[in-house]
């Protein structure tokens, strides 16, 4: 095969087959090749890991932190600097060789991989990663590796949530040890396409207590979420724009810049951060900036301030501002500032003097505001208000219109869905697809706001805690609720959610822009007929057979 590299775990993976030459999202071989000889090696680590626990040993959580911070380092933008691999690389390999020593003597046979050993430069790493990867094995069956692969995706995404998890200071064991028995099952040839079907599910399982375990530390920490008016525009003075999904950073941040004169803006993923009481106390909390992802080099271009990305969905910094951006945690580009956690605590301080010398935006913008904070608790808190709503047919409907952005055409569809979902229908929102509708009017039903912004990603965990409780004040299956899942993948963490959410049997989720290329034809089938998940059509078609089916 004429590659140089073979990666298709993404939604804009080149001809919607895998990415080859380079990365559509910037990677490189060079990472590509890395990156895979971590995921080798880190699949030894669950084989070892896998038989510590069988043992009944416990594993420490230094090691957990490891295993979850090494596979959330490969997910998509987040990163791009292949010396951080080649330290991952060495501390995977130290890592294994201890729960090798920890698990002691293996009853039956030991695979090739788990033994697998590093050699010590980047060069010869590199040589090796050519005969690993996803399509290494060219006989392996098609189903198998494509729910082998559907495994280590999912784990991506919760490597993530695990990490954001343990920040705040909660790990849990159960949680912790899914990885090593999920990652074994990846080089377990034993394992049949039923077993790993049942696996992905255990995945799914694993992953929505993982998202309930972030949502306790982010609401412990920061509050429940109240709704809250966000101010989407520019205000005299320096500044920081903070992206990315991590929380704590922004806290920090926030807390060292508190009497220095800088603004903080959130951006992507980061604006549901207004909503937590904790972090909206700030004065200089000022504003959201921008758009999703994809928009980023067209707005950080030349921007008279710093950027501080604390995870995905980082691209490849432009000229204009890569003296001005800044990596922090697993995210990373080389020659690109990055501020590495000492003794527990991070120093923001060359992100500020440089939002201070760059001297911020001249003028204040007219105001404008959009909301957020309508999580499980505030939405739950008017649950009355809502019932009542559907029983004296105010609301005919709820949408679940949520999931990534992509720079991918197509992706217009959720906002003409959400354009054309009638006025007596309520849309639920997360993650960063809803910036494609989020600044539009969309009125309110009653008292009650027609979009409400549930949060990031990851609170996936209160849309699914809000759909159970309706269900439970119906007494219906969550799947005979008046709602409807519109969804949008990109990454991986959308892959570890759909996954909770099938593990939950929930069904009739709507996925687009396009089905993954990792999932074969026969898996798909699986999904179809365990779950009628179906592609996205077209808006018209799509909303006549929901509102349809609704009013028949
Ligand atoms: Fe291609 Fe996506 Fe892989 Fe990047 S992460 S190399 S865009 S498939
Ligand atoms: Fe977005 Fe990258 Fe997935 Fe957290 S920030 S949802 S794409």
């Amino acid at each position: 095969m004429d590659s140089k590299m073979f990666c298709f775990q993404c939604e804009q993976t080149l001809g919607g087959k895998g990415c080859t030459k380079f990365g559509v999202c910037g990677k490189s071989p060079e990472v590509a090749g890395l990156q895979d000889l971590l995921v080798h090696i880190l699949k030894g680590i669950g084989f070892y890991g896998q038989k510590t626990l069988e043992q009944g040993k416990t594993i420490d959580k230094c090691t957990h932190k490891f295993v979850m911070d090494a596979i959330f380092s490969t997910l998509t933008n987040v990163n791009f600097d292949s010396e951080r691999f080649v330290e991952y690389i060495k501390e995977a390999q130290k890592v294994k060789e201890e729960l090798k020593n920890l698990a002691g003597a293996i009853d039956g046979t030991v695979p090739a991989i788990a033994d697998y050993i590093p050699p010590a430069t980047k060069e010869l790493m590199l040589k090796d990663a050519e005969n690993i990867g996803v399509m290494a094995d060219n006989d392996l069956d098609e189903d198998i590796r494509s729910l082998r692969e559907l495994i280590i995706y999912g784990l991506k995404g919760m490597g993530a949530y695990g990490h954001h998890a343990y920040v705040l200071g909660e790990i849990d064991d159960d949680v912790c040890n899914f990885f090593y028995k999920a990652l074994a099952a990846t080089i377990d040839d034993s394992l049949t396409v039923e077993d790993l079907v049942g696996l992905n599910m255990e995945l799914g399982k694993a992953n929505y207590k993982c998202m309930e375990l972030l949502d306790s530390a982010n609401t412990g920490a920061y509050g429940h979420p109240v709704p809250t008016a966000v101010s989407i525009t520019q205000k005299k003075g320096p500044f920081i724009v903070v992206s990315g999904h991590d929380l704590k950073d922004l806290k920090e941040l926030l807390e060292q810049t508190k009497d220095k004169g800088v603004n903080i803006y959130t951006h992507g993923e980061m604006l549901p951060a207004h909503g937590y009481p904790e972090l909206n106390k700030y004065d200089h909390l000022v504003a959201n900036f921008g758009g999703a992802w994809q928009d980023q080099q067209k707005e950080f271009d030349n921007i008279p301030g710093a950027v501080l990305m604390t995870t995905n969905c980082l691209q490849k910094p432009r000229d204009s501002y890569s003296d001005r951006i800044f990596t922090t945690s697993v995210v990373g580009w080389s020659d690109i500032g990055h501020i590495e956690a000492k003794d527990g605590k991070k120093d923001f301080t060359p992100v500020i003097e440089k939002a201070l010398e760059l001297g911020g935006w001249q003028e204040d913008e007219e105001d404008k505001k959009i909301m957020v904070g309508f999580g499980h608790n505030t939405v739950l808190g008017v649950a009355d208000k809502v019932i009542e709503g559907v029983k004296n047919g105010d609301i005919k409907h709820f949408f679940l219109i949520g999931g990534c952005d992509g720079a991918k055409p197509g992706r217009n569809y959720y906002t003409e869905f959400a354009e054309n979902a009638p006025d007596n229908t309520i849309i639920l929102t997360l993650a960063c697809g809803k910036f494609r509708f989020n600044k539009k009017e969309f009125g309110t039903i009653g008292e009650l706001p027609r979009l409400l912004d549930v949060g990031q990603c990851n609170d996936a965990y209160s849309a699914i805690k809000i759909a159970t409780a309706l269900a439970g004040a119906f007494e219906c299956d969550v799947n005979e609720l008046p709602l409807s899942l519109i969804l949008s993948w990109y990454e991986q963490k959308a892959v570890c959610i759909l996954l909770t959410l099938l593990s939950l049997n929930i069904k009739n989720i709507h996925l687009g822009p396009s089905l993954p290329a990792f999932v074969s034809p026969n898996v798909l089938q699986v999904l179809v007929d365990n779950f009628n998940i179906k592609p996205i059509s077209n808006v018209e078609a799509d909303l006549n057979a929901i509102m349809g089916a609704e009013t028949a």
